[in-house]
Parts: structure tokens; C-alpha cells; sequence
């Protein structure tokens, strides 16, 4: 192993993460942004959407990019810095494009601080673990637990990436009104941007075969599940025509 690899904060970072996740699953109400902070009260200061996505994922992406630019010697090989790459290019995407196309509704200030933080933990805690723990063999190109799961990395970004593109669609800019989401696969779950984004980190936990990987894949599983499910219920409650075939985040059963 790396003689730099910080093997204990690593365990340790994963089981907090974990625990994050399970602490969002478990408490009565979901974090309190877009939909579920329609009706915040008292009203809370806000930040436009488009700054508070832009400033809140950024060390997603600068934190591990930096490690890998500053790294004292190459210490990554090759299956190492592809999943590194594909970490990086999520958060580059989510950063740098998604941030400046959303038209979403001012995000509430209170939580910016918590997200950068979160954010540049898991950003340090993936980074890290690739750049200065893992070891892969040459062959780990072949193996069917990176094969399948960078499957899944695609399929579940292409996914959430499309999904998030229907619901952008339903306004006009400057509008902030819901409406009921329809095509790909919102035809059968309400929650289909969070649906993708769980497969891909599935696939990523699979692809880097790691606690840390195993961890966030948990973590947003919980936070992005319970989050499917409540604005599955605001639909229902807002909408008397909301289809009533749609399930909250997995198609055909929940
Ligand atoms: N950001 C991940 N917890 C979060 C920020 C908040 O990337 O301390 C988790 C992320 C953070 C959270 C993050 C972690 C936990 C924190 C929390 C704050 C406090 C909390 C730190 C980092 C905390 C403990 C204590 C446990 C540590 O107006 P609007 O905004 O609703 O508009 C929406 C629009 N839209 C519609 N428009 C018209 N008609 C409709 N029917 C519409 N429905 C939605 O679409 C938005 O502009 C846009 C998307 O909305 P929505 O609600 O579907 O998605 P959203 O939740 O905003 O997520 C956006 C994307 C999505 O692709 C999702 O998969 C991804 O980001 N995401 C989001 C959250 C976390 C995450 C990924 C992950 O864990 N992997």
C-alpha cells in the first residue's frame, strides 16, 4: 500500500458518510430545498439557484482534481485514473453545466454551508482513496465487477443527465411553477434524475470496489430515495391527475 494512504480517516470518513446517509433516511422530514422548502415558514434567505449549485459542487470536483494534479509523484495507474476521471467528470458536468442551465428556485442560504462541506469531504475522501489506497492489477480492466459497473456509471448518468433535462423543460426561464413531469422514465417513477444517479453510483461502488464508493453509493441511495419519495407525495397532492401508475423511485414496485 502507498505509504501516503491515511487508512484509518479513510474507514472513517466512509462510516460518516454512511451514517449521513442513514440520518437523512431515517429523520421525519426531507432537507428542505426546491419542493420541499415550498411553503418554508418563516421565509428564509435565499441564494438564486444557479450560484448556490455552481458554489456547493465545486470542491466535488476541485478538491479530487486537485489531489490528483499535485500528487508529489504519478502514483495512480491506469484503472485508478479512470475512475478517478469518470469522479471528476461527473462533478465537472454537475458544476459547470447543470449549475448554469437550471431553472430552479433560490436555494435556501442555510444549507449552502453544510453542502460545501459535505461536498469537500466526499471530494477528499474519493480522491484520496484512489489516488494514495487502492490498488488495482492491470487486469482489473477485465474484471466483471469494473466491467458491469462502469456499465451501470453510463447508464445511470445518461439517465439522470436526461431526466434532469425533462424537468428544466417544463418551465420557461423565469418561471417557478411545478408541473407534472412526463417522457423517458418519468413515465413510471416520479423520482428519475435521482433514480439514475443512484446507478451510477452503484455502478461506481462496484467499478472502484471501495468503501468510499460503497459509502456515497449508500449515502444517496438514502438522501435521494427519501427525497423520491416526498416529491412522489407532494405530485399526488397537488396534482388530482397525477398518473396513478407512477411509482416514487424504483418502476413497478416503490
Ligand atoms: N447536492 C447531493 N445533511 C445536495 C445539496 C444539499 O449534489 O447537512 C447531496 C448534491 C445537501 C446534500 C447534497 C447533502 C446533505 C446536506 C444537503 C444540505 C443539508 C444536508 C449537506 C450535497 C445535511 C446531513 C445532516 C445528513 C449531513 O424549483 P426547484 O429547485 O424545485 O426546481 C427543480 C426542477 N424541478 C421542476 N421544475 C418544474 N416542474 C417540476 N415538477 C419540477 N421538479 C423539479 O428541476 C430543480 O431546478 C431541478 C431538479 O430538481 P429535483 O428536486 O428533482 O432535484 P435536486 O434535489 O435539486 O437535485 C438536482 C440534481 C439531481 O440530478 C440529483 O440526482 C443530484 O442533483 N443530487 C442531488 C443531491 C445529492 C446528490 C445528487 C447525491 O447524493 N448524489
Amino acid at each position: 500500500m502507498p505509504t501516503m494512504c491515511q487508512l484509518s480517516p479513510v474507514l472513517g470518513g466512509s462510516t460518516l458518510l454512511a451514517s449521513f446517509g442513514l440520518f437523512s433516511l431515517l429523520r421525519s422530514r426531507p432537507t428542505q430545498y426546491g419542493k420541499q422548502a415550498e411553503h418554508l415558514l418563516p421565509p428564509v434567505p435565499r441564494v438564486p439557484a444557479r450560484a448556490a449549485w455552481f458554489l456547493q459542487e465545486l470542491p466535488s470536483f476541485a478538491v479530487p482534481a486537485g489531489l490528483l494534479a499535485w500528487q508529489p509523484q504519478p502514483l495512480l495507474g491506469p484503472p485508478g485514473l479512470l475512475l478517478l476521471v469518470l469522479f471528476c467528470g461527473h462533478y465537472f458536468h454537475r458544476t459547470f453545466i447543470y449549475s448554469l442551465l437550471i431553472r430552479g428556485r433560490p436555494f435556501p442560504l442555510v444549507l449552502i454551508f453544510p453542502s460545501l462541506i459535505f461536498c469537500t469531504l466526499n471530494g477528499l475522501l474519493q480522491g484520496h482513496y484512489l489516488i494514495y489506497c487502492a490498488e488495482y492489477p492491470d487486469e482489473w480492466f477485465t474484471d466483471v465487477r469494473f466491467t458491469s459497473g462502469i456499465l451501470l456509471f453510463f447508464l445511470g448518468m445518461a439517465i439522470n443527465i436526461h431526466s434532469d433535462y425533462l424537468l428544466r423543460q417544463l418551465r420557461k426561464p423565469g418561471e417557478l411553477s411545478y408541473k407534472i413531469p412526463q417522457g423517458g422514465l418519468f413515465t413510471y417513477i416520479s423520482g428519475a434524475n435521482y433514480f439514475g444517479e443512484i446507478v451510477e453510483w452503484i455502478g461506481y461502488a462496484m467499478a472502484t470496489w471501495s468503501f468510499p464508493g460503497m459509502a456515497f453509493a449508500f449515502f444517496s441511495l438514502c438522501f435521494l430515495g427519501k427525497r423520491a419519495y416526498h416529491h412522489h407525495r407532494f405530485y399526488l397532492k397537488k396534482f388530482q391527475e397525477y398518473p396513478k401508475s407512477r411509482k416514487a423511485l424504483i418502476p413497478f414496485i416503490f
